[in-house]
Parts: C-alpha cells; structure tokens; sequence
C-alpha cells in the first residue's frame, strides 16, 4: 500500500509514522509536510531511511496533484492546530485547515483515492463542567475559536466531497492527545518543561475546565481499526474516557517531578476558553471493536514526563521562543 501522510513532522502524524514503519512493513510511507514552526524533522529521524518525506504544502495543488496520484490512502493529518496561536493571528489556519483540505479533496477525487481525515472534538465547542453529557457523533457543530471553527470547515468540506462527488473518506474526531514529541506550546509539554526548567506551572482561569485526554497512540491504534473497517462517509469520534482539570494535571505533573503539588500560578484567561470536552466513543468501539490501552492518564504522564526529561534535545530549541510568545499576553493573576 502506497501511503500518504500529511504533517507527518507533527505531533500526532510523526506518532503515527513511527507505528506504521513498526508495524506494517508492506506500508510504503511518503509524508508531506510544510515544516512550520510545529513541524520537526527531528521527529521522524528514527524513522527517515524507511520514509519518504517531501517538503511542502498541502495546498499546493500541483505537488498535491502528483503525490496524491501516486497513493492508495491519504492520512490528512497537517493543521494549524493550536488554540492560542489561532486567536493571535487566524490567517493560517484559514490556509491550511480550510484551503488545504480543499486541496487534498480535490486531488483524491481526481485520482479515486481512499481518504481519512482528522479531527477534533472541539468542532462541537464545549459543555458545562456539571453537564453529565459526552460529544456523540450527533452533536451540533458549534465551534468556540479561529482554530476549531476551520476545522469545522474542513470536516464539512469532506462530508460535502463524499455525498457530491462520491469521495471514500472516513472521518474522526478526537480528544486532547499527550504523550511524546509534542510541542512545548501545548498544555502538557508545557507544564512539564517549565517544571524541568524549575518554572512554575501556568493555569489560565480557574485551573477547573476539563478536557478529555487520550495517549497519542490510542488516537493512532483508532486512526488505523477506521481505515480498515470504517464506513465510508462515517464520522466516528475518539476518546479513553480521560476527563481530568487542567489543575490535576498540572498537580500530578509536579509530584510525578518530586514537587509540591501547589507549585504553581494562575493567568490570565484564554478568550473564549472551552469549558469541558468528552467524548462518548461507543460507535467506534461497539461497532468497530476499539478499544484504547493506556487507561491510566497518571502513568501515560509519567511516561511522558521521562520522556520530555530524556529528549532535552529535541524540544530545547523551541522552549524560549514559545514561552517569549506566552509572555506577550500572559499575566498572573493569583500567585
Ligand atoms: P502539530 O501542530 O503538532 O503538527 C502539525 C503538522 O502539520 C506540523 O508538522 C506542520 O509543519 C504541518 N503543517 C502545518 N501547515 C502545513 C501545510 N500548510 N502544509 C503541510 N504541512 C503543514 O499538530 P498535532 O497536534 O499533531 O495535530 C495533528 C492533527 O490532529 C490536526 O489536524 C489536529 O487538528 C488534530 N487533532 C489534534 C489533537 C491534539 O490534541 N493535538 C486532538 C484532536 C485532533
Ligand atoms: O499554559 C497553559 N495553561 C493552561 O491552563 C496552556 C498552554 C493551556 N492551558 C489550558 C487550556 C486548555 O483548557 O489547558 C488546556 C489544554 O490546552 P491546549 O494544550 O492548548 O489544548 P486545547 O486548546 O484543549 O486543544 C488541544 O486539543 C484539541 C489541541 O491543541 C488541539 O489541536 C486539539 O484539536
């Protein structure tokens, strides 16, 4: 099989590469990807002699055009994908999420080729942290920022391909992912760097909204049981059952590090902060037989955090400037 991975030098797609090297070998793997500030070629090194990686972007529809025509699946996992980035400046995410995925569409449709593509539980916006209710595949699309509204778009868009031109994709829509080579901006990597770093941890607001977090690897484990035995045009969503507060991350990062678990400060707020997201994944595990592995988020973090202390070298280069961009907008406000 020849596949196609978009932003394969990310987060969730170099997890992705890394399992489909082990673990299918008759898999030929070419990722495109554009290598922003997200994209890490550091990421697939262990991977490289067994990959084919072009430089570029995915709403170039030339290049898309020709690496689309020489696939059998496309994996479409390249995003502007961070929340903060998005209300600072939406203009890529508008680019990549939306004409990006217009560009892929297109090209898969020319070409007759098997698509899946990646999503968020953010397009349903959020829930009340007393709400007993989970995101099913039925909630309304209502979408809170720059960046969960574009890949709102983009999922409409391939809804729209495969009922107009008869497309073959499937697509998913999954909770906060952790585990290891993901950003130092993001929640997780952030807190557990800073805490290396000997720096406090930052919670914007209370500390109290919710999210539903999922080992990288479970979300990958999902992606693949969907190309294989999903239906075509079905959405199905991703999660582990992780509901936790941002505080009790945060607490159990300091302990896991041997601090004390109320070592940290409050900032100010993200503007338009979603509450709580979780997801009720009963359709992809009864009806497709997934089931997650790491069911523990206390262990997947202490994982992690080794992780993050053994790989100094691979997220260093970016953690000044991140927490420079973080310092132009973030005050505490509750030492
Ligand atoms: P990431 O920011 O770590 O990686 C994105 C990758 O896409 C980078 O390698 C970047 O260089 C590449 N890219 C960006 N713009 C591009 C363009 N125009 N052309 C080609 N490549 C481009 O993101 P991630 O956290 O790995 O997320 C991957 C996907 O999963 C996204 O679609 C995101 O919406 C979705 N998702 C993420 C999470 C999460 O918790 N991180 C949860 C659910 C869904
Ligand atoms: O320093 C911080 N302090 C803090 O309290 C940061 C960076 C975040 N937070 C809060 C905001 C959120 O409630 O932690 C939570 C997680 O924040 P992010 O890591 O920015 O993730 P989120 O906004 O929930 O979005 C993530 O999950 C869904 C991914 O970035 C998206 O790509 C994915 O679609």
């Amino acid at each position: 099989m020849r596949l196609l991975v978009t932003g394969g030098a990310g987060f969730i797609g170099a997890n992705f590469v890394h399992r489909t090297v082990e673990d299918r070998p008759d898999v030929r793997v070419t990722v495109l990807d554009k290598l922003t500030y997200a994209g890490n070629r550091a990421s697939l090194q262990p991977v490289a002699d067994r990959i084919e990686f072009v430089h570029g972007d995915v709403a170039d529809a030339g290049l898309v055009d020709r690496l689309v025509a020489d696939s059998d699946l496309v994996v479409h996992f390249a995003a502007e994908s961070h929340n903060d980035n998005s209300l600072r400046d939406p203009s890529p995410f508008v680019h990549t999420n939306v004409v990006g995925t217009f560009t892929l569409l297109e090209a898969v449709r020319r070409h007759g080729v098997r698509y899946h593509h990646i999503s968020t539980d953010e397009v349903y916006g959020d829930l009340e942290l007393d709400d007993p209710a989970k995101f099913t595949e039925s909630t309304p699309y209502n979408p809170s920022s720059p960046y969960s509204s574009t890949k709102a778009g983009s999922d409409l868009l391939v809804r729209a391909w495969v009922r107009s031109f008869g497309v073959a994709a499937t697509l998913s829509n999954c909770s906060n992912n952790y585990g290891p080579y993901q950003h130092v901006e993001k929640f997780v990597p952030r807190q557990i760097t800073n805490v290396l770093d000997g720096v406090r941890p930052r919670l914007y607001g209370t500390g109290r909204n919710v999210r539903d977090w999922i080992h990288v690897d479970d979300h990958n484990s999902a992606v693949w049981t969907i190309i294989e035995k999903g239906e075509i045009g079905r959405t199905y969503l991703i999660g582990a059952d992780g509901e936790t507060d941002n505080r009790t991350v945060v607490e159990t990062v300091l302990e896991l590090c041997g601090r004390d678990p109320g070592e940290f400060d409050f900032v100010t707020d993200r503007p338009g902060h979603d509450l709580r997201y979780a997801i009720d994944s009963s359709r992809l595990r009864t009806e497709l037989g997934w089931e997650p592995r790491y069911r523990d988020l206390r262990s997947g973090l202490a994982a992690t955090v080794e992780w993050y202390r053994s790989n100094e070298d691979w997220w260093r280069p970016q953690k000044d400037a991140t927490e420079r961009a973080y310092a132009r907008t973030e005050t505490i406000v509750r030492p």
